[in-house]
């Protein structure tokens, strides 16, 4: 079968990575059924021959008016589909969308009209806002790791910043490679405009955002930097809870030595 995907080895590649985080997200057990959302500006990737491709769907509304996403092309995952299926099919289990002009809807054009996931209307807001601020983040994932929801079922921890402090002061790395800590929101219905509006707000000052009993949701310069900024988090969750289990609270990093390591890595906060 054709697919938008041939002949075009970048945006090929870029898709092809999309598959794997989602085979990661499944493998660390952070994707049950349907569980977790990728949506990804691929629009830098997109050739004359792409623009001229006819709409595969009919024109569907978004529901909200994003005008920074006028022309832009996008990879969402389908509704309902699984990470797993993703991980292997990748445009089976997912769709390229164009934004119309009116800014407003959106229509699928390749490879199959899979509708794209129900949080579409939450993840362009956040696109929309990059755009806006003139960011080159091109990724939104949402996930349920383990641990890190564990964690947000602890009233203490969800103070601002309590868990970025624990969670950096577990190992080095984390406070390098997820310099801007966990954001936290407070428990708020899935799907709901009001956890858009928050996450939105929220993702002005961290990259990640830990959503109460519910996942994380997740920004990046590609899929890859944003699941890898999850990850350093969720490692750093695990060592705190493999401490727990062997019946000590874990000493975590000085002051100190947190304060050195962002001299010596020239870190924002
Ligand atoms: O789309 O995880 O919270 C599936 C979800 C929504
Ligand atoms: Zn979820």
């Amino acid at each position: 079968m054709k697919s938008i995907l041939d002949n075009r080895p970048a945006l090929k590649a870029e898709v092809m990575k999309i598959a794997e985080v989602a085979g990661y997200l499944w493998t660390n057990g952070w994707a049950e059924r349907n569980g977790g959302n990728i949506t990804v500006n691929i629009t830098d990737l997109i050739d004359d021959e792409i623009r001229q491709m006819p709409a595969i769907s009919e024109v569907k509304p978004i529901g909200i008016t994003l005008p920074c996403l006028k022309g832009k092309y996008f990879y969402c995952k389908g509704t309902g589909k699984r990470m797993r299926d993703l991980a292997r099919w990748p445009m089976d289990n997912g769709s390229v969308i164009r934004i119309l002009d009116d800014c407003a809807s959106y229509v699928i054009i390749a490879d199959n009209p899979v509708n794209p996931t129900s949080e579409l209307p939450s993840h362009l807001t956040v696109h929309n806002h990059l755009i806006e601020k003139g960011s080159n983040y091109k990724a939104t994932v949402h996930t349920h790791p383990i641990e890190l929801v564990a964690m947000s079922h602890n009233r203490e921890m969800l103070g601002k910043d309590v868990l970025t402090k624990i969670l950096w002061s577990m190992i080095p790395e984390t406070k390098a490679f997820c310099p801007l800590g966990l954001g936290i929101i407070p428990y708020t219905l899935p799907g709901s405009n009001e956890l858009a509006d928050a996450t939105l707000k929220e993702l002005d000052d961290y990259d990640v955002v830990l959503w109460e009993k519910h996942g994380v949701f997740a920004q990046g310069l590609d899929v890859m930097d944003a699941f890898d900024q999850i990850d350093v988090l969720s490692k750093s969750a695990k060592i705190y809870i493999s401490a727990k289990c062997m019946g000590f609270t874990p000493e975590g990093m000085s002051d100190e030595q947190m304060a050195e390591m962002s001299r010596a890595f020239n870190l924002p906060k």
